[in-house]
């Protein structure tokens, strides 16, 4: 019987699991695939993306992008993962320091910029393969559990102004 009741109890987990997602399920999003998207959350359209590489490697990299909000609800951004970063952060700008923020609320019909020297992205433990000039993606995660993926430009850092960003290592933080 104990063997039996092993078994049970993890199915019926997975079988609650897949049918909550089924639940969330949307239908097709034609839009998205129109524009490039892999992935996109209703209303909200998400632009200049693209992610600043370090000048010294090893460093986090910093990511900037702006989240249009044409919905007629808020949204929250829970995180924005970097395809080729093993972990991301939100941060804002205090001063000369940063601090992290679990996110960011976008109220309807407003927008929010990650810019450098303001609230923005650091990528941490960065792949090999991102390279300037090259694109990766990033994938912003909504609180409520939507995803939207956009392509992002890789620049090196210096290609833009930094804002006098601190984002050499954890002595910024
Ligand atoms: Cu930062």
């Amino acid at each position: 019987m104990t063997i039996a009741r092993r078994i049970a109890l993890p199915l019926f987990a997975a079988t609650a699991l897949l049918s909550v997602a089924a639940c969330k399920e949307t239908p097709d999003k034609p839009e998205a695939a129109a524009s490039g998207a892999i992935e996109a959350k209703p209303g909200v359209k998400v632009s200049s993306a693209r992610l600043v590489l370090p000048a010294v490697s090893g460093n986090p990299a910093g990511a900037y992008l702006v989240v249009d909000n044409q919905s007629k609800d808020p949204v929250s951004i829970a995180a924005v993962a970097i395809k080729g970063a093993a972990r991301t952060e939100m941060h804002t700008t205090e001063g000369d320091t940063m601090k992290a923020v679990e996110r960011v609320d976008i109220a309807p019909g407003t927008s929010v910029m990650f810019e450098p020297g303001k609230l923005h992205i650091m990528a941490f433990e960065l792949g090999t393969d991102l390279a300037p000039g090259g694109e990766t993606e990033f994938t912003l995660t909504f609180t409520d559990g939507d995803k939207t993926s956009v392509p992002a430009k890789i620049e090196a850092m210096g290609d833009a102004a930094m804002g006098g960003m601190k984002h050499e290592g954890e002595s910024a933080h």
